[in-house]
């Protein structure tokens, strides 16, 4: 049995359960809010949210977790199985981790922790936003999944970094992150429909 700890607040959190649910896994959840004590650091060494624990194991990291999971449970694949488009799943998740939610998470203290951000760094991740989104809305093809008829990774990372990332860009930066991206937020609007998503969705409201 996999144990999955941290919070279903976090959006890696919930993408990893949402991955586990896509692989038929079973796993338990154990609420494990971020510390930087050893027994924490132990599972993850940033204390940060998720890690896994498999057999007295850790692993910490969503990205490192889906490897495993993809290894362990093979179907349903979240990768195609051409390597090319195996590698264009890895790069739009890349750009979507490093070039949105990285950017928009400079504005997380404000939002999450009352401590206002300076003017100067909201103006420079609306900057950095509207590069990233520019970026990867070339590599987007919405129909009717992020990267074409297969449900892949890219998809669960399109959905929860937009969530979290969609809501510090108008709380905090003040702009529509997704203004120009009808065929983005239509992604992601079916996506929230998908039973993995929509189960956790459920469960973190709950
Ligand atoms: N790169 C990590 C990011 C994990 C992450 O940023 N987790 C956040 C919550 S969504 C966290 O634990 N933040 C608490 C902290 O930074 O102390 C992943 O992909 O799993």
């Amino acid at each position: 049995m996999i144990r999955l700890y941290g919070l279903r607040m976090s959006n890696y959190y919930s993408l990893t359960k949402a991955l586990l649910i896509e692989k038929g896994l079973e796993f338990e959840e154990i609420k494990a809010p971020p510390a930087q004590k050893e027994e924490y650091l132990q599972r993850s060494p940033m204390g940060k949210m998720p890690s896994i624990e498999v057999d007295g194991r850790y692993m910490s990291e969503s990205l490192a977790i889906f490897q495993y999971l993809e290894r362990l449970q093979p179907e349903p694949a979240l990768l195609p199985s051409d390597p090319f488009a195996a590698g264009k799943v890895m790069e739009l998740v890349s750009h979507l981790k490093l070039d949105i939610e990285l950017v928009a998470r400079r504005c997380l203290p404000e939002l999450l922790f009352g401590k206002p951000v300076s003017d100067e760094t909201k103006e420079q991740v609306r900057a950095d936003l509207a590069q990233g989104i520019k970026a990867v809305s070339r590599l987007y093809v919405c129909d009717p999944y992020a990267l074409g008829a297969e449900f892949t990774l890219a998809d669960l990372y399109s959905y929860y970094t937009f969530g979290l990332a969609g809501t510090l860009a108008s709380k905090v930066a003040g702009i529509d992150l997704l203004a120009d991206q009808p065929q983005i937020r239509d992604l992601i609007g079916r996506l929230a429909e998908r039973p993995s998503i929509a189960r956790v969705t459920v469960e973190t409201a709950g």
